[in-house]
């Protein structure tokens, strides 16, 4: 073979690998995408889940049985944590479902009742893309003010045939689905808060499991 046709050979050749690779960087990578849980997800990709559950009264076997509180869930609200620290990923999306149990306390500041914050500054309530809700029937906030995220909680109505007075709740049981994305901030401690004076029996609504980090208080703990 002359030198000219070991030369075309090896153009022809590289061009050829050179596809194959180009080819496969396409079919393989450019078109797969990250695997979701539901269709909502599908749509922003988000690299975290974080399940939770408020409820109108703690578990029997609380310290606290009969406080409102908010607790950490799995997916299917079957699993019960009493915790309100949560950790979290940097700089990250992160998809917040949250199963309300309670019922409506209504808001002092109407303000709450539309969520800020958030990835497309709504949330989802029960399916159903939601900008606000009506402030007399919100049970409780999901804020994290350092960040300016708040998202309003739908109360369980008054005639709810099949409440839940204490954790852990089934999803057979009356409750809402409110789920939201936000990105987290870089590391650090970020405290989250409830906003409606929720806490039954103490004065103004404010005492109680409000000012008691463990209940309608944490933190979260981005890393
Ligand atoms: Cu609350």
């Amino acid at each position: 073979m002359s030198v000219h046709a070991k030369r075309v050979l090896g153009v022809t050749l590289g061009v050829v690998v050179a596809g194959v690779l180009i080819g496969l960087f396409i079919g393989l990578y450019l078109t797969s995408s990250p695997g979701s849980g539901d269709a909502s997800a599908a749509q922003t990709p988000v690299g975290a889940q974080l399940y939770l559950g408020t409820v109108p009264a703690a578990a029997l076997d609380d310290p606290h049985p009969t406080w409102v509180s908010y607790y950490a869930v799995d997916s299917k609200s079957e699993h019960w944590q009493h915790a309100t620290t949560y950790v979290l990923p940097a700089n990250t999306l992160v998809r917040v479902t949250v199963y309300q149990y309670d019922g409506q306390s209504g808001l002092r500041n109407s303000f709450l009742s539309q969520a800020t914050g958030t990835v497309g500054g709504g949330f989802v309530l029960d399916g159903k893309p939601t900008q606000a809700i009506d402030p007399d029937t919100a049970s409780h906030i999901f804020a994290i003010p350092q960040i300016g995220l708040a998202v309003p909680l739908e109360g369980i109505a008054d005639s709810a045939k099949n409440p839940c007075n204490n954790a852990p709740c089934a999803l057979s049981m009356d409750h809402h689905t409110i789920s939201f994305t936000f990105r987290t901030p870089g590391r650090g401690l970020y405290r989250w808060q409830c906003f409606v004076p929720c806490a039954a029996g103490f004065i103004q609504g404010f005492g109680g499991p409000m000012q008691t980090v463990g209940y309608m208080d944490g933190f979260i703990k981005v890393v």
